[in-house]
C-alpha cells in the first residue's frame, strides 16, 4: 500500500499536542500503555515547521479534583459516577498543579509553542477536550478559549496528537471540528487508554467528520 500524501496548508494549519505528560507515560500516575513511543515523533513533528501554529494542552488539576476517585469515599479508580447528569469516570490523582507528573514531558522543544491551555482547572468540572469542559452544574460545556484563538490567527485545520486517544484526544478531535475547523487526527501519533475501545473511537471521530491519518501520510 503506498502511502496517501497529505497536503498541509501551513498558513491556515496548526498541529495541536495533548497533554503529553509524565502521568500519562508508562509509570505515571493513570499510565498510557506505550504513551512514550510518541514523544519522538511528536518532537520531530514539532521540528519540521509544517505547522504555523503550535498548540499544546496540559491537563491540570487542583488537589481534591471531581475527576479523582480519591474525592469520592467508597469509590475506586476507574469507577463511574454520575456527574451533572453525565458520566464520570474516576481517575487515580493524576497530573496535580505543581506536581512533577503534571509537567510537560521531556523530548518536546516546547518552547516554540505560541499556546499552551491548562484545562480541568476547576475543583468541580472536568476537561478532556482542548476546545470546551465537560459538562458543568449548570449543564454547559464552557469553552477554554483554544477556538477564538486558533481562529483569531487564522487557522482552518487543526492536526491532534498525543493522549489519551479515547479521552483527552478523541474529545479534543470531535470539539475542533464542531467549532468549525477541519480536524484530521494522526492515529499513530495518539495511543489509549483502552486499547480495546480503538473501533468504536474511530468509527465515532469519522462519523463526526474528522479525518483519521496517519504520520507517514504526512511524509
Ligand atoms: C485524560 C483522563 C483524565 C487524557 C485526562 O489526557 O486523555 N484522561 N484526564
Ligand atoms: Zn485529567
Amino acid at each position: 500500500m503506498t502511502a496517501r500524501s497529505i497536503e498541509i496548508d501551513r498558513e491556515h494549519a496548526a498541529l495541536l499536542v495533548v497533554d503529553m505528560q509524565p502521568d500519562f507515560m508508562p509509570g505515571g500516575a493513570l499510565q498510557v500503555g506505550e504513551g512514550d513511543r510518541i514523544v519522538e515523533p511528536i518532537a520531530q513533528l514539532v521540528e519540521s515547521a509544517r505547522f504555523r501554529v503550535l498548540a499544546a494542552t496540559q491537563d491540570w488539576h487542583p488537589k481534591g479534583h471531581v475527576s479523582f476517585a480519591s474525592s469520592h469515599p467508597g469509590r475506586k479508580p476507574m469507577d463511574t459516577v454520575e456527574l451533572y447528569g453525565h458520566p464520570q469516570i474516576l481517575w487515580p490523582d493524576h497530573c496535580v498543579q505543581g506536581t512533577p507528573g503534571g509537567e510537560l514531558c521531556r523530548g518536546i522543544n516546547w518552547n516554540k509553542f505560541q499556546v499552551i491551555i491548562r484545562k480541568a482547572t476547576e475543583s468541580d468540572c472536568d476537561s478532556y477536550s482542548a476546545f470546551r469542559n465537560n459538562w458543568n452544574a449548570e449543564g454547559k460545556r464552557p469553552p477554554t478559549g483554544l477556538g477564538g484563538y486558533l481562529k483569531e490567527r487564522g487557522v482552518r485545520e487543526v492536526f491532534i496528537c498525543g493522549l489519551a486517544r479515547d479521552f483527552c484526544v478523541a474529545w479534543s478531535s470531535e470539539d475542533a471540528t464542531a467549532a468549525g475547523f477541519r480536524a484530521c487526527i494522526i492515529w499513530d501519533l495518539t495511543r489509549p487508554v483502552n486499547p480495546s475501545s480503538d473501533d468504536a473511537i474511530r468509527r465515532l471521530l469519522v462519523r463526526a467528520g474528522v479525518k483519521v491519518i496517519t504520520s507517514d501520510e504526512l511524509a
